[in-house]
């Protein structure tokens, strides 16, 4: 241990739970001795078992930050797009995905350029999780040339084949099919690579996603299926459109685990997705995930949200945020310091707002651009 760390150690600066963020498998007890030089200054005894089973204790503090990096950055993204669009430069539909972040990032996370995801109309986040450019996006949704689609596509339709994004999707319920797709060609591979098909509840009640679900399972595909369950439809609430309390409970029908957990909490979704992810790799076949959680904007921008009580966003803001509560445990466990996420920040916004500037500079697709990319040959 080095001296600095143990003195910050001695003084109280470093809990005893930033020294287990990795905590090896099999161990219930850990001793920790400080020396210096010859001496021995501190000796501390701790039972792990406790510890180990909160899933943040097993991520590293720079896993931390990666965590809260990609969620504020879907986060400042979303929200500098709901002020562009105003602005009218925009073009086509945009749906944000802000106040659902711990999903993308806490299944991505998992993920890696192996594996597949696919996505829906909500997509920027999952784009976001998977690695995907942020000045492509953004100049995608500008629909300009160099967008990751050649600005053809626009927010709904953003792909990135290289990173194993297939694709937001206007048709809800298009994802799972997809991912059943890439999952068999993955399956066949025998890499161990896995497919998940994020679906909102409007999706989950689509024939294509329940096709899916059956087939993943008697295919025994490596697919997870994540429900973004945000309580509506467009502006259908899901107490009116879904039978049955909960997706989840879909699952069993269909011979798979079913699991619910609060959208809201990315270790939850951290924790539920590796589950899941580990056992698709292991050849266990296909986890639905029901996430429950809510959006801060309406279904698209411009939504009135008459079918909105009026405070409801706010409450939700004030005491559910994904990323407020993130942080308050991360501060409260003192595992990050504030100082590194105010760096992330910082470095989050510049990115953004350096990817509008370019994204409105940006030349549109020429009239000759018009008829490339229509038909694909493979
Ligand atoms: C096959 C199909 N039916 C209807 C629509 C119109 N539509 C677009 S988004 C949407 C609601 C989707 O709700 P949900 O799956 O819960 O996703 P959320 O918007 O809540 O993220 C509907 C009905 C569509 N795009 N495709
Ligand atoms: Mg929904």
């Amino acid at each position: 241990m080095r001296g600095t760390l143990a003195a910050e150690f001695l003084s109280g600066n470093v809990p005893t739970t930033r020294l287990l963020t990795a905590p090896v498998e099999g161990w219930d007890k850990v001793e920790i001795w400080i020396h210096y030089g010859d001496a021995t200054v501190h000796r501390h005894a701790i039972t792990v078992a406790e510890e180990r089973r909160s899933p943040r204790m097993q991520l590293a503090s720079d896993e931390l930050l990666r965590a809260y990096r990609i969620m504020k950055m879907i986060r400042e993204f979303e929200e500098r797009i709901h002020i562009e669009f105003a602005t009218g430069e925009i073009p086509g539909f945009v749906h944000l995905y802000a106040g659902e972040e711990a999903i993308a990032a806490g299944v991505c996370m998992h993920l890696d350029e192996r594996d597949k995801i696919t996505s829906t109309h909500r997509g920027h986040g999952h784009c976001l999780a998977k690695g995907c450019d942020v000045y492509g996006m953004m100049a995608e949704i500008y629909g300009k040339k160099k967008g990751l689609c050649g600005g053809k596509g626009g927010s709904m339709h953003i792909a990135d084949l290289s990173k194993g994004m297939l694709g937001a999707n206007g048709i809800v319920g298009g994802g799972p099919p997809l991912a059943c797709g890439a999952a068999l060609a993955l399956k066949r591979a025998g890499a161990h690579g896995v497919a998940v098909a994020f679906v909102g509840d409007g999706g989950a009640n689509q024939g294509t996603t329940l096709e899916s679900l059956n087939l993943a399972s008697i295919w025994k595909l490596p697919c997870i299926f994540v429900i973004e369950n945000n309580g509506y439809a467009e502006a259908t609430s899901r107490n009116y459109s879904g039978a049955g309390q909960r997706f989840a409970d879909r699952a069993a029908g269909f011979n798979m685990p079913g699991v619910v957990v609060d959208g809201h909490d990315f270790f939850a979704v951290y924790d539920t997705a590796a589950k899941a992810i580990s056992r698709a790799r292991d050849g266990g076949g296909p986890t639905l995930m029901e996430c429950a959680v809510n959006r801060y904007y309406g279904h698209f921008e411009g939504d009135a949200q008459s079918y909105r009580a009026p405070d409801e966003v706010k409450k939700i803001r004030e005491t559910r945020d994904c990323i407020n509560n993130f942080t308050q445990k991360m501060i409260a466990d003192r595992l990050v310091d504030r100082a590194e996420l105010e760096l992330v920040d910082q470095e989050v916004l510049a990115l953004i707002a350096d990817s509008v500037a370019v994204a409105k500079a940006a030349p549109k697709p020429a009239a000759e651009d018009l008829l490339t990319d229509v038909y694909v040959s493979y």
